[in-house]
């Protein structure tokens, strides 16, 4: 059996990435708090040791060590057979989801909800700007899950997982109230957390949290 240890801090979206589709696939993983708001990833000994891209999260499989959750979301897809679509098809689809979210979704959303929620007086101008593109960003998978009941179609997959991470998360860290403003977004939401094995993101990933200023 493969022992996994997972880099990570509780408020990162991209750990939860991981720690849910390792849960989702009945795998157990040490969690390894790291103290991402005292600047442990930027220090050169962390980056020679644990990641030179200085990112979080980590997950050492077995004797490796892995970093992007999105090969790595692919990588557990493949292993446990689950969560990956049926078809070629579908797996370009996988694929095209994913990327997007590492650039568009996720990259704006991680920038936005850490200046607006974990940093103490963020510039005004740098949060409208980023809340523009989000809002359109939000709107282009409100309207893509309008027919759809996944991403990728019918079933979930690990592009769900990916896109639905940080925005499953406190509303009032990312001052979104989606039910009122993409209520497709928020009704995948809900399917996806009635997926039996689900648990949010604070639950899956504990320990000591940075102060929340909103
Ligand atoms: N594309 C990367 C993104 C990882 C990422 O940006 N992680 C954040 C924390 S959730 C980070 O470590 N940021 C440090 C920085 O941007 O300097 C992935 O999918 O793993």
């Amino acid at each position: 059996m493969t022992s996994y240890r997972l880099h990570y801090f509780p408020e990162s979206g991209n750990s939860y990435k991981l720690a849910l589709m390792l849960t989702l696939c009945g795998q157990s993983f040490e969690p390894v708090w790291t103290d991402f708001a005292a600047g442990v990833t930027r220090t050169p000994q962390w980056r020679a040791e644990v990641n030179a891209m200085g990112e979080i999260p980590v997950l050492e499989e077995g004797p490796l060590r892995l970093t992007q959750t999105a090969p790595i979301l692919l990588r557990l897809a493949d292993r446990f057979r689950r969560y990956n679509g049926r078809t070629d098809a579908e797996r370009f689809e996988i694929l095209r989801w994913l990327f997007w979210d590492n650039h568009k979704l996720t990259g704006y959303m991680a920038t936005y909800r850490y200046l607006r929620a974990f940093t103490r007086s963020p510039d005004p101008a740098v949060l409208a700007f980023l809340r523009r593109r989000l809002d359109d960003f939000l709107g282009i998978l409100d309207d893509h899950l309008r027919s759809r009941r996944f991403v990728i179609g019918e079933e979930p997959t690990i592009a769900d997982f990916s896109l639905m991470a940080y925005l499953s998360f406190p509303s009032h860290e990312s001052g979104y109230d989606l039910a009122a403003t993409h209520g497709e977004v928020a009704t995948w939401l809900t399917r996806l957390a009635s997926l039996p094995g689900w648990r949010a993101p604070y639950d899956l990933l504990p320990g000591k949290r940075m102060p929340c200023f909103v």
